[in-house]
């Protein structure tokens, strides 16, 4: 699904998710290409603007600057600015009355009917019992294809070539009390361009049943006249939502992501195949994170947002800065990644950081690692915490009673924090003579 928009857009921001640190030009490259790659997905041109202005306005902000992960921040706003593009939550059907009449419009060939069948199966699902109405006597063999696709879901369908589509809609209504349907789908005649007689009918049968739900079915493949197809049902009888069908075909994406923003109409549903199952509801944020080839990086950043406090981190940075981290520090900083896994899985997941010395690599904050951790540094002394070398083999064996622990358990801890201590050294030394590339990448992500 929208394969090349994923792809291009991807590649840039696989470019930026690396960066620690962002400056506007970085920023600005970045707009350049997916303003690019939007065009060519035939995304409205006001759309792809307006979408550009907000992430930009947001990326060179504070969020991203004086964040841990700059980079990383950019992606995540072009997420969240995407999937505010297509409507932030998934819209669902208004099928909350006691029936529901749900009436599908749209051009000749969208996928009208094949969509009117996949809803009823969908909302037999969920336990309603529809009625499907076959409005469309223009084209020979239309109600014979929507009998025909209707059977083989077991459902009933109601039509009358002898009488007009709108005197169809309105019988419909008693044919649905009288089998018991809690929902009427109405499946509409669709022309090869809106003309003023289609939308006058379209009107009428509104009139006459009053339906919760118009929606509007598209062809996604047709990418802007899909969106512009919207805005004149929208002008003429009023929507209550899109159905995108064929987005499993080879469709650019241009009209999932311009359809809210111009007509105002959410998209409710897509179609991802002929078959009587392929319909799927429409989730914005997944289809952000699936255009975006998301996951990981978002999950990251949240873990790392939710477990780490900013204020803390920078107290601990001055106290790195002044060599003053003592054993109770270290503690504490164990709590904040207690929820994160192991410091090597932390490492792997963020771009371009160093390698761990080997006594850190095997260090896993769960839950009863740090437990452990916590009993050991807990049965020492203030002087102890303040400076651990004065704690001897005597005090260690002491310590390591008291914490129900052994005294290996005592010495791996011991030697972690040494190598910690040395890390930080070793950062604090080449702070003062400009910092290394790649630390200061580390320290920019770590709180330490
Ligand atoms: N691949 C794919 N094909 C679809 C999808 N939805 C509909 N189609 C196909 O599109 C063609 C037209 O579908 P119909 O449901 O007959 O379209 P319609 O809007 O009812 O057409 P008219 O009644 O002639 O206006 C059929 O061959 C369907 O199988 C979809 O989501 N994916
Ligand atoms: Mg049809």
């Amino acid at each position: 699904m929208f394969s090349n928009l994923a792809e291009k857009l991807q590649g840039t921001l696989r470019k930026i998710k690396g960066k620690g640190k962002l400056n506007e030009k970085d920023v600005d490259g970045a707009m350049r290409e997916i303003r690019l790659a939007l065009l060519e997905a035939d995304v409205n041109f006001k759309v792809v603007k307006d979408f550009i202005a907000a992430v930009k306005e947001r990326a060179v902000g504070h969020e991203v600057m004086e964040s841990l992960t700059p980079g990383q921040q950019v992606v995540k706003i072009v997420n969240e600015e995407m999937t505010r593009l297509m409507g932030q939550e998934h819209s669902g059907l208004e099928t909350g009355k006691s029936r529901t009449a749900i009436m599908m419009v749209g051009l000749q060939g969208s996928g009208k009917t094949t969509t009117a069948i996949k809803l009823a199966r969908h909302l037999r699902g969920q336990g309603r019992s529809p009625l499907l109405v076959g409005a469309d006597t223009y084209r020979p063999g239309a109600v014979k294809q929507l009998e025909k696709m209707a059977d083989s879901i077991g459902e009933k369908v109601y039509s009358n070539l002898e009488e007009d589509p709108v005197d169809i809609c309105r019988e419909a209504l008693q044919v649905a009390d009288r089998e018991n349907c809690d929902v009427i789908i109405y499946d509409t005649a669709g022309r090869l361009h809106i003309d003023d007689e289609m939308m006058s009918e379209m009107a009428e049968i509104k009139k006459a049943v009053n339906p919760e739900e118009i929606l509007l079915v598209v062809d996604a493949m047709t990418g802007q006249d899909a969106v512009n197809a919207a805005a004149s049902f929208n002008d003429s009888v009023g929507l209550s939502g899109v159905i995108l069908t064929k987005l499993d075909g080879d469709t650019r994406g241009g009209a999932a992501l311009s359809v809210l923003a111009v007509t105002g109409c959410p998209v409710k549903f897509v179609g991802v195949g002929e078959k009587t199952d392929a319909l799927e509801p429409f989730y914005p944020d997944r289809m952000a994170s699936r255009i975006l080839g998301m996951g990981d990086v978002l999950s990251l950043i949240e873990k790392a947002e939710a477990s780490i406090d900013q204020d803390k981190a920078k107290e601990m940075e001055q106290k790195l800065r002044k060599q003053q981290f003592t054993l109770d520090d270290f503690k504490e900083q164990l709590g904040q990644l207690r929820s994160m896994g192991s410091l090597e899985d932390i490492m792997e997941m963020l771009p371009n950081a160093g390698s761990l010395p080997k006594e850190l690599k095997q260090m896993s904050f769960n839950e009863d690692n740090f437990k452990r951790i916590d009993a050991i540094i807990g049965s020492m002394t203030k002087e102890e915490r303040q400076d651990p070398s004065t704690i001897n083999s005597s005090r260690r064996q002491r310590i390591a009673r008291g914490s129900g622990t052994t005294v290996q358990d005592v010495n791996r801890l011991l030697n972690q924090f040494k190598q910690m201590q040395k890390m930080f050294k070793q950062m604090g030394a080449a702070d003062k003579k400009g910092m290394s590339k790649k630390m200061k990448k580390m320290k920019n992500k770590f709180p330490f």
